[in-house]
């Protein structure tokens, strides 16, 4: 016995990319823009095809909202009909974007006999299904879940139940949008780990959260394509395959056409700012060829820069500009940069400062001493007292939140004063 089935959710088909204006964008670009979620969406349905899948879960959140576009019931109809043309079954779930009142029969008008499965549509809760493989012996039970309405603060795990004796032999999934150790204020069907593991079944296909994780058998799909700087990394969906009633193959495969980055570049080795732009260069490229073989086709990266440099003060707006162009020409537009972050500090000579007889050293020697630095902090806490008094600390909080003011405090004075000496040496 061994079947295959894809596992997909968050599918948010209307929802618009944000943050796009701090991106360069010419018609090549636009164009990307524009057809990323079919194109995502359509990369999935023709893998499905390919792979021959025995069936399909989608794990709600299918539409960013209840009012269903044209366009997007279209993409979801079309790639549904493919996959029914091919005889592979599809289960879907409503989410808290897309409740299951806002589907519309009139839209979505399959028959009782039909291998598209919007689950609850006619029944209100804990659908269960029992898949078939190409010789006809059971194979797997699909215990599925939707909601009505657009928020459910009900833990969902009570409306499943545990194998019955005959489904235990078979390979038992649970099918649901939910909160798993939600920490918001307004969790939608929120429930544990615990809770999920007591039901006893081989997989959950959950569906809410954006970023694609997995707990053993626990797992969420993720957003099929990301849209936001919060999104980042590979998104996609998740291929498994049984065999014998065991898991063989658990696979997430990425189906992105746009994909949101962040990465961190240490540039303490850098001679001087041509070896960073290079760098910087070398790591876009590096992260562009790992993904070769993949959908993705445009990389917006946010660059946060690191590291002790002799040539701080070249790390500057000029120069980040510069870089911006320089990455989009190197990577045939395949890359963007969306933001640069400089964390870099200048690479100060401590010995030098230490010995300076003039500002620099002066100020470096009253920043040892602990008594003063304590006194200018509480002068200058003083002033911005309502700000802490309103962040309302424990003791602990409040202590850390002390040393790091002074830390930085202090790092920035060693490297101004690093600063005045490198232009005292150059001068001389
Ligand atoms: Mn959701």
């Amino acid at each position: 016995m061994s079947f295959s089935f894809i596992h997909i959710s968050d599918i948010h088909l209307g929802r618009p990319f944000s943050g796009l204006s701090e991106y360069s964008s010419d018609s090549k670009t636009d164009e990307i823009y524009k057809t990323a979620i079919n194109r995502a969406f359509n990369n999935f349905i023709d893998f499905a095809i390919e792979k021959k899948v025995d069936f399909i879960l989608i794990s709600g959140d299918t539409f960013d909202s209840n009012e269903q576009d044209f366009d997007s019931k279209l993409i979801l109809k079309n790639g549904l009909k493919k996959l029914e043309n091919e005889g592979i079954k599809v289960f879907l779930i409503a989410g808290n974007h897309d409740c299951l009142a806002s589907y519309n029969k009139n839209t979505f008008d399959f028959n009782e006999n039909s291998d598209i499965k919007i689950v609850g549509l006619n029944s209100n809760f804990n659908d269960k299904f029992i898949v078939n493989d190409k010789e006809g012996n059971k194979t797997a039970v699909i215990h599925a879940l939707s909601f009505r309405e657009n928020s459910f603060n009900e833990n969902p795990c009570k409306y499943f139940k545990t194998p019955e004796v005959e489904e235990k032999s078979l390979f038992n999934i649970g099918l649901v949008h939910c909160d798993l150790n939600g920490q918001k204020d307004s969790p939608y069907a929120p429930c544990s780990y615990a809770d999920l593991e007591e039901l006893n079944y081989d997989y959950f296909a959950l569906g809410h959260i954006h970023i694609p994780s997995k707990t053993g058998k626990i797992q969420y799909a993720g957003t099929l394509q990301g849209r936001n700087t919060k999104e980042t990394g590979a998104h996609g969906i998740k291929y498994i395959k049984v065999e014998n009633g065991k898991i063989s193959e658990d696979i997430f495969i990425p189906m992105d056409v746009i994909r949101y980055e962040d990465i961190d570049i240490d540039l303490s080795n850098t001679a001087d700012i041509t070896a960073s732009a290079n760098l910087i260069n070398d790591n876009i490229t590096d992260l562009i060829s790992k993904n070769e073989n993949q959908t993705c086709e445009l990389f917006l990266v946010r660059v946060n820069l690191t590291g002790c440099v002799k040539y701080f003060d070249e790390i500057n707006n000029e120069f980040f500009m510069g870089i911006i162009d320089f990455i989009k020409q190197e990577s045939h537009s395949k890359c963007y940069i969306s933001q640069i972050i400089n964390n870099t500090q200048v690479l100060a000579d401590i010995e030098t400062i230490k010995s300076d007889e003039g500002i620099a050293g002066g100020i470096y020697n009253k920043i040892q001493d602990e008594n003063f630095v304590n006194e200018v902090y509480n002068t200058e806490s003083e002033s911005i007292d309502k700000l802490i008094k309103a962040c309302d600390f424990n003791d602990e909080e409040y202590q850390l939140f002390k040393s790091e003011i002074i830390n930085q405090t202090k790092e920035s004075c060693i490297n101004l004063c690093g600063l005045i000496c490198a232009d005292e040496t150059e001068g001389s």
